[in-house]
């Protein structure tokens, strides 16, 4: 039996620029990446994808856009990481360094895909051209990609 862990991912993206944070410690330390994180028993999974927007750079997103959907498995773990992917240009608030994330500004053509899960570089196009996927990843370890595949779907 394998075990599934709910996760969310945002991205802020407003005038040709996206919000990345770049991960100080736990799961995937050292790598830019959107905000997000465990959804918790009582909320749903937007109510997490907020909150831990909100936790992690301080700003707060009025509405989310549904982007992907991707389920990560690791070679010899069981459980099942999916990722609901969302991006929102209705937020307020100023962005603001957290324990967990320091937030950076990057301009759309220039990601820093060597810095990133191996993953994003293969479906940030479907996301910076508005079009939304689901994916799947088998890596081994933190930095191969076994397997996997992606396709376009029309999400909620
Ligand atoms: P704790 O420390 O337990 O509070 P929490 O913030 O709940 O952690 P965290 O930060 O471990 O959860 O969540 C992992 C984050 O990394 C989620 O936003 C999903 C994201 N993520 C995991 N694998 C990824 C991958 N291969 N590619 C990617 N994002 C990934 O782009
Ligand atoms: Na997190
Ligand atoms: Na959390």
């Amino acid at each position: 039996m394998s075990k599934k862990k709910i996760l969310t991912l945002v991205f802020v993206r407003e005038a040709g620029k996206i919000l990345l944070g770049f991960k100080k410690r736990g799961f995937g330390a050292g790598l830019w990446n959107g905000f997000g994180g465990k959804v918790e028993e009582g909320e749903t999974i937007l109510q997490g994808a907020k909150r831990e927007l909100l936790e992690e750079c301080g700003l707060k997103a009025h509405s989310l856009k549904s982007v992907g959907l991707i389920n990560f498995e690791f070679e010899s773990d069981p459980t099942i990481l999916e990722v609901h992917i969302f991006q929102t240009s209705d937020f307020s608030g100023l962005v603001a360094e957290s324990e967990e994330m320091r937030p950076r500004w990057y301009s759309e053509e220039s990601i820093p895909f060597s810095q990133m899960w191996p993953d994003d570089r293969l479906w940030f196009p479907y996301m910076l051209k508005d079009r939304q996927f689901e994916g799947y990843f088998l890596f081994k370890g933190m930095d191969i990609i076994l397997n996997h595949w992606l396709k376009e779907v029309n999400l909620l």
